[in-house]
């Protein structure tokens, strides 16, 4: 599609404590200026792309991009959760993401088994197309060299 690759940047921050991190799957949270930027091309929903840590390696990431409840729907957030096993947090450190593609909407779920499910395949999804070699090549593009 057209409109990607979109690359953004921005300092980790917390999140609002929905607890990601207990269902396994912690998400990085870019702040609200950064979400701010977002063309409007970029519908809420699941993406998938490429990540690092201050300019560290580059990792496979799932990205959701949505309307936070707790901010009367007036807030949009993205949070990415990379596909590394991190031995710390790193809140306060710069998350590079450059979004490749669409997965699904967001949607709703009566249980959290569900949407931990619905996550779970999406990073299966997300890795596959990673994978693709179209997708392969923006891991070294010029964007995560500092
Ligand atoms: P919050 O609500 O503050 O975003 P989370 O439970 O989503 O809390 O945890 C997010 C934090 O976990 C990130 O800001 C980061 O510091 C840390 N973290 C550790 N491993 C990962 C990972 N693989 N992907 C994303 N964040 C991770
Ligand atoms: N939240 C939803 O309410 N519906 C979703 O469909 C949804 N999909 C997600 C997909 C991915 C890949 C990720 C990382 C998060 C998703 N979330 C979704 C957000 C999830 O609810 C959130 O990370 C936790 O609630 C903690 O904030
Ligand atoms: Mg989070």
């Amino acid at each position: 599609m057209a409109s990607f690759p979109y690359f953004s940047q921005g300092t980790v921050v917390k999140g609002f404590g929905r607890g990601s991190k207990e269902l396994g799957i912690p998400t990085a949270n870019l702040p609200e200026e950064v979400v701010n930027q977002l063309p409007s091309h970029i519908d809420t929903g699941v993406y998938y792309g490429w990540a690092s840590v201050n300019n560290g390696p580059v990792y496979k990431m799932v990205m959701s991009i949505g309307w936070n409840p707790y901010y009367k729907n007036t807030v949009k957030s993205m949070e990415a959760h990379l596909i590394h096993v991190f031995d710390d947090d790193f809140y306060g450190s710069n998350l590079k993401v450059c979004i490749l593609g669409y997965l699904r909407p967001e949607r709703g779920f009566s249980s959290l088994e569900e949407l931990k499910t619905a996550i779970f395949n999406d990073i299966e999804n997300g890795k596959t197309k990673l994978d693709e070699e179209s997708n392969q090549k923006y891991k070294d593009h010029e964007f995560f060299l500092s």
